[in-house]
């Protein structure tokens, strides 16, 4: 049975940008459900931390970068393979920022992520080159954390690498389902689902959360 969210629980909100809505430059399809049902998760929660996607313009994740290539191929960098992605979250745009219905005031620390134009980083612990630490483990354990709820967008790519992460940081770990909404590309939700149970990430629904709906 899980326990109500305490003061060692914080609830990071992943990505709930324009640019993942529905009609968005990178939009995740319903991605716009997950609003509601986080900002009412939320309500349990006296910690969260929202992270928002943030490139510069012309970055390596971008499809347009790289002459020839189109939006969901992958091409090798120096650090792997990467999956290219249309231009989104560009620093300062419309596209880059939180969704006009998210509402989650007690929110504590808002974590950007992907902004050296080299280095992709879906998770917000570890960036794609998957060394250069983003800071967040060190923060979340500074302030006494050992439990990280996830919630947002997308299921399959940051929400994943993130939950993924923070299991290898450490922390106990765990993804709210029905907060959430994937990409879903080329098989990318079911492998993003073994991927966490094998790293022991917990699936549970909002509903389970005791207390909340
Ligand atoms: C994301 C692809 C590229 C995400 C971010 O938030 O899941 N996916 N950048
Ligand atoms: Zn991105």
């Amino acid at each position: 049975m899980l326990h109500p969210p305490t003061d060692r629980d914080i609830l990071l909100v992943v990505d709930v940008q324009n640019d993942f809505l529905p009609g968005g430059a990178l939009g995740v399809r319903d991605g716009d459900a997950v609003v509601p049902i986080v900002n009412r998760l939320a309500r349990r929660y006296a910690h969260v931390i929202l992270t928002q996607d943030w490139h510069v313009a012309g970055h390596l994740s971008f499809a347009s970068t790289h002459p020839g290539k189109a939006p969901f191929e992958a091409i090798e960098l120096p650090y792997g393979p990467q999956l290219l992605w249309p231009d989104h979250c560009v620093q300062g745009t419309a596209g880059a920022a939180f969704a006009p219905g998210l509402d989650i005031p007690q929110t504590e620390l808002v974590l950007r992520k992907g902004y050296r134009r080299e280095i992709d980083s879906y998770s917000a612990f570890v960036e794609a080159d998957r060394v250069t630490p983003t800071g967040l483990a060190g923060y979340l354990r500074e302030r006494g954390f050992t439990r990280v709820h996830l919630a947002g967008l997308a299921t399959d790519f940051c929400v994943a690498w993130s939950a993924v992460d923070a299991r290898r940081c450490g922390f106990d770990v765990v993804v709210v389902g029905d907060a959430c909404r994937a990409i879903d590309t080329a098989g990318s939700l079911d492998a993003a689902w073994t991927r966490m149970r094998d790293a022991g990430v917990v699936e549970i629904r909002s509903s389970e959360l005791p207390g909340i709906f």
